[in-house]
C-alpha cells in the first residue's frame, strides 16, 4: 500500500431512508466500492467497510406527514428495504447501521458540542419564514411558491423542480406554507454556522496543490467551490426531527442533516468496535476512502474535512472517487417520477443474476461522464458476454474434463506456443487489473478480467480439444489442464466484480478462495475463505487450510501462475454459469418503464396547455364594434380534397346560408362538425382559398399545447346571434 498505509477504511454515502436504493445509488456508489474492498481484502489488506442509513432530514418528515406516519416509521421501514437489497447483491458492509442510533446521537451531540466550546462557530440571527398557524419555522423544503425562473407553481423553496434551478426561499414568489396553506411570516432565529471561509486557505493547500491526483470531477468541483469563495455554514436548523442541539436555549432545534450524517460514519464505526474505532479514525496509517455520487462532492470534500480539522485529531480522506450520474434508457433517474430500477425489485425479478447487475453496472460505470443504463444493453452483456465468453469457455473446459478425465485435473504435457502465449497474457491483465483497482478505475478493471476469459474462450475454441480427443489424448489432457488453470484465474479475478458467479466456479472447480479479513464480528476479527455458496461458506481457516479446503485454496497473488489446480485434483460438477435473459424479462421491464413513460407525457401534456399567449396589442372599442361575431350551424362538412388541414363547411348564420373553409382537419372529422352550432366572424373579406370561397371564419381556441378547439355557445341559440 501507499505511504506506509496500514489499513483502509472506506466508506460509502449513506442512503437517505425515505426510499430503497436505485441502480444509479448502485453504480455510482456502492458496486465500486465494494469491488475495491473485496479486491483489498483478497490481498490481505486491513480494511473496514462502513455505512449505514441517512435517517434525518426533512424529506423524511414530509414523507412522514404524507403517510400520516411518523419519521421513525419511515426511516425503520427503508433501513431494511435498503439493508436487504445490499445484502441480496453480495455487498456486505462491515457495519451498516443508522443515524437514529443512540450511538449516533451521542457521538453527533458531542462532535458539536465540542467545537462550540472551543468557539469554532459563529451565531448568527436571521429572519427566516415561519407559518404562524403551524407555529413553526419552515426548512426551505416546506415552502412552496411560483419559481421566479420558470413561472411554474408548487417551486420548493431550495429548488424548482421543473426547470431545475436552485432557489432559496426569499425568491419564491408568493411563498406559502406546504404545512398549512397559509401564507408566511418572517421571524428571528437564531443559528449556527461553520465558518468555511476561515477553510479556505487550508482546503486549498490540502486539495488543490496536496490532491492533484484526485479524479478530474472531484478536483473541478472543489476547485470552483473554493475559487469562488467559500461562506459560512449554518450547521443548525429548527426541525423537530434530528439530533438535538445540545446547547442551553437551543430548544427546537436540531443538527442539519448534512452535519450529522457524515458524523454518522465515525458512529457506527465506533458502534462496531467500541474499543478500537480510534485507530480507524484518528491513526495516521489509516487511509481514509470515501465513495460518493457527484452530488455530495462539496460535503465530503469541502465541509466534512472542515469539520474534522475544526475537531482535530482525525484523519482526512486520501480519496473521494465521485461517480457521475447513471440514466435510465437515456432520461435521468428520478425517484419521484418512479424512473428507476429499484434495487429490491431487481432482486424479485431476476433471481439468481445479482452478478449480471453487478457486471452491467460496473461496464458502464459513470466513472468519468454521466453513462447511460438501457435493458436492451443489459441483455446484450448478460446474452453476449457473460454467457456466450465467460459461461461457455468454463462450461467447455469442465463437461470435456468430465466426459474424457472423470472429473479430475488431466496431467499437462509439453506446452506448446498456443499455450504458452494464452498463459503470457494473464499475468499481464492481472497487473492491468491492479492498477486500475488501486485507481479507481473499475471499468477498466473489469474489461482486463473479461479478457482473460476471451483469451480462455478463444483459446479452447483454436484448439479443439473435442476433436483431439479422437487422436491424441495427451495433447488434450494439456488443452484442458491449461483450460482448467484458466477457469482457476477467473475465479480469482472475477471474485471482486462477481462474487455469486465466483462462488459458483468455485464449487465447480473444487477450490475455495482467500477473502481476507473481515471485522463484522466486531472486535474479534474474522479471517475467512470462502469454499462454495453454501452454509458453511464462511470459516476461519488459516494458509494451510489443508482441512476444508481439500488443500486448493485460492489467493490473488496466484492469478495467472501456472499449475493452480494440481493434477488429479477432482472438480465438480459441471453448472451452467450464467443463463440466457429472454427478450419477455427485458420486454416486460420495458413495458413498465413505458407505461411511466406515457404518464410522464400526459402530464407534460397537460402542463403544456397550461402556456398562455402573451396579450395582443390594444385596439380601440370601435376596431372592435367592426367584428360582426355571431352564432351560426354547420349544416355540411367535406374535406378540401388533397389537404391535410382544410375542412370545407356550410354554415347557416341566421343571415344567409355560406361556404366558410377551415383549417380544422386536423381536431375534428367532418362528420363530428353537422349540427354543431358554432361562433363565426360574418364581415371577414371573402378569400378564396384552394378555389373555394370563403366568406368569414370559425372562431377558435388554440391551447398551449396547438391544440385547437371550437367556441360553442353554451346553450343552443337562435343562428345569427350577435356576440360582443
Ligand atoms: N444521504 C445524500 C444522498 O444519499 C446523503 C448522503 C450522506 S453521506 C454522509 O445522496
Ligand atoms: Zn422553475
Amino acid at each position: 500500500m501507499d505511504k506506509n498505509y496500514k489499513r483502509t477504511l472506506v466508506t460509502c454515502a449513506l442512503p437517505y431512508a425515505n426510499g430503497p436504493v436505485h441502480i444509479g445509488h448502485l453504480a455510482g456508489v456502492y458496486v465500486p466500492a465494494d469491488i475495491y474492498v473485496r479486491y483489498l481484502r483478497m490481498r490481505g489488506e486491513d480494511v473496514l467497510y462502513v455505512c449505514g442509513s441517512d435517517e434525518h432530514g426533512v424529506p423524511i418528515t414530509i414523507k412522514a406527514q404524507k403517510q400520516g406516519c411518523t419519521p421513525q416509521d419511515i426511516v425503520d421501514e427503508y433501513n431494511k428495504v435498503i439493508r436487504d437489497s445490499f445484502s441480496g447483491l453480495g455487498i456486505n458492509f462491515d457495519i451498516y447501521s443508522r443515524t437514529s442510533s443512540e450511538t449516533h446521537a451521542a457521538t453527533a451531540s458531542e462532535f458539536f458540542r465540542k467545537l462550540y466550546d472551543e468557539g469554532k462557530f459563529i451565531e448568527k440571527e436571521s429572519e427566516q419564514y415561519y407559518d404562524e398557524e403551524a407555529g413553526t419555522f419552515l426548512a426551505d423544503r416546506y415552502i412552496t411558491g411560483t419559481c421566479p425562473k420558470c413561472g411554474a407553481e408548487g417551486a420548493y423553496g431550495d429548488q424548482c423542480e421543473k426547470c431545475g434551478s436552485t432557489l432559496s426561499p426569499d425568491e419564491l414568489i408568493d411563498p406559502k406554507s406546504s404545512l398549512s396553506g397559509s401564507a408566511l411570516v418572517k421571524k428571528k432565529t437564531k443559528h449556527w454556522y461553520l465558518p468555511l471561509d476561515q477553510y479556505e486557505k487550508w482546503l486549498s493547500e490540502w486539495i488543490l496543490d496536496g490532491h492533484k491526483e484526485w479524479r478530474s470531477n472531484v478536483y473541478g468541483q472543489c476547485k470552483s467551490w473554493i475559487d469562488g469563495g467559500l461562506q459560512p455554514r449554518a450547521v443548525s436548523r429548527d426541525l423537530d426531527w434530528g439530533v438535538p442541539v445540545p446547547v442551553e436555549g437551543a430548544e427546537g432545534k436540531v443538527l442539519y442533516v448534512w452535519f450529522d450524517a457524515p458524523i454518522g460514519y465515525i458512529s457506527n464505526t465506533k458502534e462496531l468496535l467500541p474499543q478500537s474505532w480510534e485507530k480507524w479514525w484518528k491513526s495516521q496509517d489509516t487511509k481514509l476512502v470515501h465513495f460518493i455520487g457527484k452530488d455530495n462532492i462539496v460535503f465530503h470534500c469541502i465541509v466534512f474535512p472542515s469539520m474534522l480539522k475544526a475537531y482535530g485529531g482525525y484523519i482526512l480522506p486520501e480519496n473521494v472517487p465521485a461517480n457521475e450520474f447513471l440514466n435510465l434508457e437515456g432520461d435521468k433517474i428520478s425517484t419521484s417520477r418512479n424512473w428507476a430500477v429499484w434495487a429490491h425489485e431487481y432482486l424479485k425479478d431476476f433471481p439468481g443474476k445479482e452478478d449480471v447487475l453487478r457486471y452491467v453496472l460496473t461496464a458502464n460505470a459513470p466513472e468519468t461522464k454521466d453513462n447511460d443504463f438501457s435493458w436492451k444493453d443489459f441483455q446484450a452483456r448478460n446474452n453476449s458476454e457473460l454467457v456466450a465468453i465467460f459461461g461457455n469457455f468454463v462450461n467447455r473446459a469442465i463437461v470435456l474434463t468430465h466426459k474424457y478425465f472423470g472429473g479430475k485435473v488431466p496431467a499437462v504435457g509439453e506446452l506448446l506456443d498456443i499455450d504458452r502465449e494464452t498463459l503470457a497474457e494473464i499475468p499481464v491483465l492481472r497487473a492491468n487489473m491492479e492498477r486500475y483497482i488501486e485507481g479507481y478505475h473499475f471499468r477498466e478493471a473489469l474489461r482486463e478480467a473479461m479478457n482473460i476469459a476471451r483469451a480462455g474462450n478463444k483459446y479452447i475454441s483454436d484448439t479443439e480439444p473435442w476433436k483431439v480427443a479422437k487422436t491424441d489424448m495427451d495433447r488434450c489432457a494439456t488443452i484442458l489442464n491449461v483450460s482448467l488453470q484458466i477457469c482457476a484465474s477467473l475465479a480469482i479475478a472475477f471474485e471482486p466484480f462477481l462474487p455469486f458467479s465466483s462462488e459458483k466456479l468455485r464449487k465447480m472447480l473444487g477450490v475455495s478462495i482467500y477473502a481476507g479479513t473481515d471485522h463484522r464480528l466486531g472486535e474479534q476479527e474474522t479471517v475467512n475463505t470462502y469454499r462454495d455458496g453454501e452454509a458453511a461458506a464462511l470459516h476461519t481457516c488459516a494458509d494451510e487450510c489443508t482441512a476444508s479446503c481439500g488443500g486448493v485454496c485460492l489467493k490473488w497473488d496466484m492469478l495467472g501462475n501456472a499449475g493452480l489446480l494440481p493434477e488429479g485434483h477432482q472438480i465438480g460438477a459441471a453448472e451452467l454459469l450464467f443463463a440466457k435473459i429472454e427478450d419477455d424479462a427485458i420486454q416486460a421491464q420495458l413495458d413498465r418503464l413505458g407505461v411511466i413513460r406515457a404518464e410522464k407525457e400526459a402530464v407534460a401534456a397537460a402542463e403544456a396547455a397550461k402556456v398562455v399567449a402573451p396579450q395582443k396589442d390594444e385596439v380601440s372599442f370601435d376596431d372592435f364594434g367592426k367584428m360582426d361575431i355571431r352564432t351560426a350551424t354547420v349544416l355540411e362538412a367535406e374535406r378540401v380534397p388533397k389537404t391535410d388541414k382544410l375542412l370545407k363547411l356550410t354554415i347557416d348564420t341566421g343571415i344567409d346560408t355560406r361556404t366558410i373553409v377551415s383549417g380544422i382537419a386536423e381536431y375534428y372529422a367532418p362528420e363530428d362538425m353537422v349540427g354543431k352550432q358554432i361562433c363565426i366572424l360574418a364581415n371577414l373579406a371573402p378569400r378564396k382559398i384552394r378555389g373555394i370561397e370563403s366568406k368569414g371564419m370559425i372562431l377558435m381556441a388554440r391551447q398551449g399545447d396547438g391544440e385547437m378547439r371550437f367556441i360553442t355557445p353554451q346553450e343552443t341559440l337562435s343562428n345569427g346571434a350577435e356576440i360582443g
